[in-house]
């Protein structure tokens, strides 16, 4: 076929585009269809007749682009223009009226406006729409980089692929992030879950977990057979456009006259006897809605007053969620499991007869500590009261005394590890008892080799679980190091390594031999040393040498390290097994190299270094050489902050290709502008 495409074709492509998403609207949104199903599928099959002979015009905003692109092999992340913060909870009748107190008084107010509205129990995205497209949608993930899940959220019918479904057409917005939750409806989740049952695959707990474990498919096409529903609860970064500058509920009706749905039982109301009467009629409406909440959200209806207010590090100030109370349900403690982590801490762990509470089937609980079974007056076979904290946690509340058979039992920890039958010692002033056997432990061996392994440690793909245990037991591998000895003939002896899995495994591991110091230091397992605390050191010292040499009180002057990480910093390294270990995998036979292994205090006093350390930077635009993760990573092991909008703090903004609103507000603001390849220019001082 030569290229000419006759005019009519195209125009005849565009109309039914318009045509189909109009309809799209009207039945997943409006829930109001205007034409018989059989008339939709019928202009469906005409567009994708037309597209099939002029492939060339197809576009990723096509309807028929809903049912799902190729396979990814993994998600990109995508770094939020404005942080994607998560609300304050509050629970109690006394917190919301203490919430809208503190509002009136730093308002200097005594009655103040709130828009109201359910708050949804799904996934929070950020979807951004250029020139009234949608271009991209992104988990929330940490608050400021989420996973891309463009191709899924395409599939999902009730977010427009354009604007302007609405009364606002005259003026498209060149920038609008519009933000809200991805869920099933409780219909489709039943449906879905006759199917899985139909298919004896497995079915879902709740719809937020069908709903997640939808979205979060690598294969869009499979995202395209679950009905997923999406509500916008808010905006994000805009430009252009006629988006509402004076109150969060006009906002509201301008994102719904574009195409979204929101929640039909939105108000406005005010005081916080208004806030309390709304909350208990969405409690009793709570059962008869089409989806799942979990409370209700107040916000400070009026934008100035928002701005006012501004945002903690963690969550604005003008908004906050009044949930619900977890559900407690009564069930039988069966029995008391011993599990030994990787600092060999003896974990009492409740065996329950399985309970559905809080939307999922709860079957063991932590106890913490002996402290905590004794404090909670637990005996085995007492029937107890199970919730969920935080609506996911399983919890055992107490018990009902009345209920205590008599031939209930005392639970005594053991005075052994239960897994290598080392002592177990509780040390004064702990609440835990500890297996002594270190890494001789098993166990401990076990978990220190997968939190080695974990994504944010040396990252090695395909090391799960099952595996470390089989390699454990075999006595393959007894330290991290030992993992990389392993050869494929070992491999493939396991049960269930193939030998593709077992190559896989292998170049992953290979793959893994080059972290930064950061990640290296997460990796090795220092107690109480997270991710943060290792960014933190690896910033401190850039080396490792300096920070195995490293006294109490040098280690206590670091931030976010107090006396008790400094001093487990310091036994880490006094231990000669651990010094054994790290030797071997800096020995020529293993390789491992780090990425950075600069010392941060003295390229301090070099002026060009000194441009990263301390400084803060805004990404925009596709870098070609690394991934903004990457970017971002290198920077902040360098001591320097990545952030998602650019303000006058902000020190540089790094471009890529096809770079956001972002550039124009560092020219507007006189911020220095890198690209790429000065970025790199930066990175190697
Ligand atoms: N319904 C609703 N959920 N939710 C979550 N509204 C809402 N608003 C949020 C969040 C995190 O944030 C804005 C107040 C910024």
């Amino acid at each position: 076929m030569n290229g000419y495409i006759p005019e009519h074709i195209t125009q005849q492509i565009y109309k039914l585009r318009e045509a189909i998403e109009r309809h799209n609207y009207r039945y997943s949104v409006l829930d109001a269809p205007s034409i018989p199903d059989s008339e939709y599928d019928k202009l469906f099959l005409e567009l994708q007749q037309l597209e099939q002979g002029y492939p060339q015009l197809v576009t990723p905003d096509s309807p028929t682009q809903r049912v799902g692109a190729s396979p990814l092999k993994e998600f990109s992340q995508i770094t939020h223009r404005f942080p994607m913060l998560s609300l304050s909870n509050e629970f109690e009748i006394a917190a919301v009226e203490a919430f809208d107190r503190r509002i009136c008084e730093a308002l200097g107010t005594d009655k103040v406006e709130y828009s109201v509205e359910p708050k949804f129990d799904g996934l929070a995205v950020n979807l951004c729409y250029e020139n009234g497209s949608f271009v991209t949608g992104a988990t929330r993930g940490d608050g400021s980089t989420g996973e891309d899940v463009t191709l899924n959220l395409r599939t999902v019918k009730s977010i427009p692929l354009h604007l302007r479904t609405g009364t606002h057409n005259d003026h498209i917005p060149t920038l609008l992030e519009v933000r809200g939750e991805v869920l099933m409806l409780k219909e489709d989740f039943e449906k879905l879950n006759q199917q899985q049952r139909e298919k004896n695959e497995k079915v879902f707990v709740n719809p937020r977990n069908a709903a997640a474990g939808s979205l979060r498919q690598l294969d869009p096409r499979v995202t395209a057979t679950r009905r997923l529903t999406f509500f916008a609860y808010g905006i994000g970064e805009h430009e252009g456009g006629k988006v509402p500058r004076d109150k969060h509920s006009k906002v509201m009706e301008y994102i719904a006259s574009q195409g979204f749905s929101v929640a039909e039982e939105c108000d406005v109301l005010s005081g916080s006897e208004e806030l309390l009467t709304y909350y208990q009629k969405i409690q009793k409406l709570r059962e008869c809605l089409p989806y799942d909440i979990d409370g209700v959200v107040y916000k400070v209806n009026s934008l100035a007053q928002q701005k006012k207010l501004g945002f903690t590090s963690r969550a604005p100030r003008f908004a906050v969620a009044h949930k619900f109370p977890a559900q407690k349900i009564e069930t039988e403690l069966l029995g008391i499991d011993v599990q030994v982590s990787r600092t060999g801490v003896l974990t009492p762990v409740a065996r329950l007869k399985e309970v559905f509470v809080g939307g999922a089937y709860v079957t063991s609980a932590t106890l913490h500590n002996e402290d905590e079974i004794s404090r909670k007056n637990l005996m085995i076979g007492d029937t107890v009261i199970v919730r969920r904290a935080g609506d996911v946690i399983p919890e055992v509340v107490g018990i009902v005394k009345a209920k205590r058979p008599s031939n209930a039992k005392i639970f005594i920890m053991p005075n052994q590890c239960p897994v290598c039958k080392s002592k177990a010692v509780r040390m004064p002033n702990e609440t835990v008892v500890r297996c002594t056997g270190g890494l001789f432990c098993p166990a401990q061996r076990k978990q220190a080799i997968l939190h080695f392994a974990s994504r944010r440690g040396m990252d090695i793909e395909g090391l799960g679980d099952k595996l470390v245990g089989q390699l454990v037991d075999s006595d393959l591998i007894r330290t991290p190091a030992d993992l990389y000895n392993l050869d494929i003939s070992a491999l493939v002896n396991l049960p269930h390594m193939a030998k593709k899995s077992s190559g896989n495994l292998l170049t992953s591991l290979r793959k893994s031999k080059n972290p930064t110091l950061a990640r290296f230091i997460y990796a090795i397992g220092i107690r109480n040393v997270g991710v943060t605390t290792a960014k933190e050191l690896a910033r401190y010292f850039g080396s490792f040498n300096k920070l195995m040499e490293a006294d109490v009180e040098t280690l206590r002057q670091i931030p976010d390290v107090g006396l008790v990480g400094a001093q487990s910093i310091a036994d880490f390294f006094a231990e000669k097994h651990n010094i054994e270990v790290i030797s071997k995998l800096f020995s020529d036979q293993v390789g491992v190299e780090l990425k950075e292994n600069v010392n941060v205090r003295k390229i301090q006093d070099d002026n060009s270094a000194n441009r990263i350390n301390g400084k803060t930077f805004v990404l925009t635009g596709t870098l070609s050489s690394l991934s903004r993760e990457g970017a971002k990573e290198k920077i902040e092991n360098l001591g320097g902050k990545v952030t998602g909008s650019v303000s006058r703090k902000t020190d540089y903004v790094v471009t890529g290709e096809d770079p956001g609103s972002k550039y124009e507000e560092a020219a507007k603001l006189d911020v220095t502008i890198l690209n790429e390849a000065e970025l790199l220019q930066l990175l190697q001082h």
